[in-house]
């Protein structure tokens, strides 16, 4: 199939799930065109089946910012009539599934939509009043709709229900063969850690939802009872937040910023303990992707994260904001090394297990075969 992808471009899970989503598909013979305003951070290698075409900017005099949805509306049109795409597959509702629709409207003949939720574009974004009701209306004209997790599946039919379609649930996944445990040489980890201190790690766009300052609000809990390090990888808006909150409790030195990264692995691969305390996670990818590492997950029991994390198994679950409590877990799985070893197993074996890229890419056919068969079915 020619498929049209069209995603955000920049560091978040509904990128990288697009852009890792086209490399399977891409092995598996489709052709994806990627549809976006720039190319996405993950999609750098080269591969036969794959290409990327830019929603470039206009700039006219009376237009104070360009129109994006519908400069990426003309831009799916274009791409449809230059290479015959046999279907549109949007990540992330707003507005892309909006400027989908107008493409659709614009082409000569039908085209499926296919919709990927994947959480912010509900909990979130779907829920200010001004875009409530264009969120509604994607979730309408999508031929089909998919969700990474059941949690935001359900979220999705409580606050926008009742919809015209079902949502399929399609988790995200991680490829083993980039994401395995290594457990880096003392020399690799000397930088950060240069007596041998354990590591601990955070990984995210430094939104509010996030709740990084309570990262190193657990962190320094930690590191009073056991010598650590916090690594903090990402950025957004919550960064001058953040850097009050570790200067305000004396922790400069053993904090270690390292901005945006596109290789998290070799990160997650020298990291101990993994935490994601956001007030809300559809999925949480980057859990998946410690817990692939072998890196068990101390995080909030909020949206899909119990559908990732397994509690007392791969890592621990805790009411979001209770950093007493997830402190607490950090430091039972770095003084019990048996348990440690014990979670640090299960956490590489059940990612692999039950999120394997391959499982995802066919359910994603599965969901595109429906699409068409839906669509020749108005015809
Ligand atoms: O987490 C973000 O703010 C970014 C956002 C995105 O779309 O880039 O992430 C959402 O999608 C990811 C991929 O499906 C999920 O793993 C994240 O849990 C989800 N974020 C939230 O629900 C807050």
């Amino acid at each position: 199939m020619k498929i049209g992808m069209v995603c955000y471009p920049t560091y978040g899970g509904s990128g990288v799930v697009a852009a890792e989503l086209g490399y399977i598909l891409g092995e598996r013979g489709h052709q994806v065109h990627f549809i976006s305003s720039a190319r996405p951070f993950r999609l750098q290698k080269f591969h036969r089946n794959l290409f990327f075409h830019e929603v470039e900017d206009v700039s006219y005099p009376l237009f104070k910012y360009p129109p994006y949805t519908l400069l990426l509306a003309n831009k799916i049109v274009e791409v449809t009539r230059q290479v015959g795409l046999d279907l549109i597959h949007v990540h992330y509702a707003i507005p892309h599934t909006i400027s989908a629709y107008l493409a659709k409207h614009m082409l000569d003949e039908q085209i499926p939509l296919v919709t990927t939720l994947h959480g912010t574009d509900i909990t979130l974004v779907g829920a200010y009043e001004e875009f409530y009701r264009l969120t509604r209306l994607a979730l309408n004209v999508s031929d089909c709709l998919t969700s990474v997790s059941r949690s935001l599946a359900s979220d999705t039919e409580q606050l926008f229900g009742p919809l015209s379609r079902n949502i399929t649930v399609v988790p995200n996944f991680v490829d083993p063969e980039v994401y395995f445990p290594h457990k880096k040489a003392d020399a690799e980890r000397e930088c950060f850690a240069p007596a041998g201190e354990k590591i601990l790690a955070h990984i995210s766009n430094f939104r509010e939802v996030k709740h990084v300052p309570d990262v190193v609000r657990i962190f320094d809990q930690v590191q009073r009872k056991i010598p650590s390090r916090l690594l903090l990888v990402g950025d957004g808006p919550e960064m001058s937040k953040v850097e009050r909150e570790v200067e305000s409790r004396g922790l400069k030195t053993l904090v270690s910023f390292l901005g945006k990264q596109e290789n998290v692995q070799e990160i997650l691969q020298m990291t101990d303990v993994f935490l994601l305390p956001s007030a809300q996670e559809s999925f949480g990818l980057a859990a998946l992707e410690a817990m692939a590492c072998g890196v068990p997950v101390v995080a909030s029991k909020v949206g899909g994260l119990p559908e990732v994390v397994k509690e007392g198994k791969t890592g621990f679950l805790l009411p979001q904001g209770d950093v007493k409590g997830m402190s607490a877990a950090v430091l039972r799985l770095l003084m019990d090394t048996k348990l440690y070893e014990r979670m640090s197993f299960a956490a590489s074996d059940l990612a692999y297990s039950e999120f394997p890229p391959e499982r995802a890419a066919r359910e994603y056919e599965e969901v595109y075969k429906k699409a068409r068969a839906l669509v020749k079915g108005k015809m």
